[in-house]
């Protein structure tokens, strides 16, 4: 099992202090050189040093140099820059995520079939060229979110991959409704949910399967996706080629990569493949889906929406910007679908706060990009911190909230810097 879904126990001193897995790491790292994926790329690392040490850049196929997470199964985050590139994240400096060690290295299209099976009239095996067939194209462009992106942060100390800020991405999606397929099919009455399974499997058969589920009427709703193209080319093969469910403004979890298999049930989703929905990726059952640190929620439930997050991305901690001259401040906001209102910047540690200029509205499920020109009369050290406000009037917290497995960290962001 990978240590990303550690079932959340609250055993406070572990917590303050997680198993490093040192031989974990170092297992797949053997088992990295033996495989087709070994490219490894001597690098510094994006300078982002969390409790884990720091982060070398490495390098796979389709793909620029990304942060080291870990190697088997590959785990890669988006160097931290990239965001400053724009608000579409390039599909070679997308981040990668996996959960089990047999990834596919290569899918052949023409063996390669989406199943729907289960509680429908017609059980359907379709090939790429169907399912492309199936509707008019429709694009969205939504944020992928891991739920433990920037979990590394979490103070007390969770378990799980020491995640900064790089896991996650934007991109322009293109595919048919989920809908239509499973109307192809024809729900049968009792539906309650919908499981979906990738082409990736787990080593050992004590390890569950990767496995997702969406309620029924989420299922069958205009906004979930089968998406065969990302930024106008195909899925890159780390990020779920040839076919990946997009869940625009749900987190990464429920886009299920290489997707094979789509089973209609007339249940709660249960059982030792269901791991991933009854144990892993569940936040506290209350509305900041948060406890106080170190302590376990009395109940969970299945992660959902993104939260509203901003960052700055056109400095980094410990940058150096300029007395007297005009800094332009740029960065990106995002939120679980509600759609970014207002960005707000404070360049003196949250006492006041400046309107930031929107850039182009590319859909509530998008970054959005946003800028203000600022100048430092003094010398000396700053703190700049960046809050968004969505169309429902969410905004970050001041100081973080917690809770077992460092999901959702959503705090307003502080970014340290020297005038000089
Ligand atoms: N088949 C499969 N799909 C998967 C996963 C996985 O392990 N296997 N991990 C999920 C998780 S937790 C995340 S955060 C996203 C990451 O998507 P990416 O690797 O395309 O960036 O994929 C999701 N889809
Ligand atoms: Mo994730």
């Amino acid at each position: 099992m990978q240590d990303d879904n550690h079932p959340a126990k609250p055993a406070p001193s572990l917590l303050a202090r997680p198993t490093r897995r040192r031989f974990v790491r170092d297992a797949g790292l053997l088992a990295l050189a033996a495989s087709p994926l070994a490219s490894l790329a001597a690098g510094l690392g994006d300078g982002v040093t969390l409790a884990d040490g720091p982060r070398p850049l490495v390098r796979y196929p389709g793909k620029r140099p990304l942060v080291r997470v870990s190697t088997r199964p590959p785990h890669l985050e988006t160097p931290f820059t990239v965001f400053n590139e724009g608000p579409i994240t390039a599909n070679d400096a997308f981040f990668v995520r996996y959960h089990l060690a047999n990834i596919p290295l290569s899918v052949d299209l023409s063996s390669y079939r989406l199943s729907i099976t289960g509680q429908v009239k017609t059980p359907l095996s379709l090939s790429l060229a169907e399912i492309q067939q199936l509707a008019e194209p429709v694009e969205v462009v939504a944020v992928n979110q891991c739920s433990g992106n920037s979990r590394g942060f979490s103070s007390p100390r969770v378990f799980g991959a020491q995640l900064a800020n790089g896991a996650m991405g934007n991109a322009r999606w293109t595919g048919v409704p989920l809908r239509k397929v499973l109307e192809k099919a024809g729900v049968l009455a009792g539906a309650k949910q919908v499981t979906f399974n990738g082409l990736d499997t787990p080593v050992l058969p004590s390890t569950p399967d990767f496995r997702k589920a969406l309620d029924i009427e989420h299922a069958m709703s205009a906004e979930p996706m089968l998406a065969w193209s990302m930024n106008g080319k195909d899925l890159p093969l780390l990020n779920g080629y040839p076919l990946k469910l997009i869940v625009p403004g749900y987190f990464g979890t429920y886009w299920v990569k290489h997707l094979s298999e789509i089973e209609v049930i007339d249940h709660e989703f249960s059982g030792h493949d269901a791991w991933f929905m009854t144990t892993g990726y569940r936040v506290p059952d209350n509305d900041c889906q948060c406890v106080a640190p170190g302590t376990a929620p009395a109940k969970t439930r299945p992660i959902s929406t993104l939260a509203v997050r901003s960052f700055i991305t056109s400095v980094m901690s410990g940058g150096v910007l300029p007395a007297g001259r005009t800094t332009q401040l740029k960065g990106i906001a995002f939120d679980g679908g509600g759609g970014i209102k207002a960005v707000d910047v404070s360049v003196d540690g949250g006492q006041t706060w400046m309107a930031a200029t929107l850039g182009r509205d590319l859909g509530r499920f998008s970054f959005r990009e946003w800028q203000l020109p600022v100048k430092f009369d003094r010398k000396g050290k700053a703190v700049l911190m960046v809050r968004a406000t969505n169309r429902l009037g969410e905004v970050q917290p001041a100081t973080a909230d917690w809770n077992p497995a460092g999901y959702r960290r959503h705090v307003i962001e502080s970014t340290p810097v020297t005038i000089a």
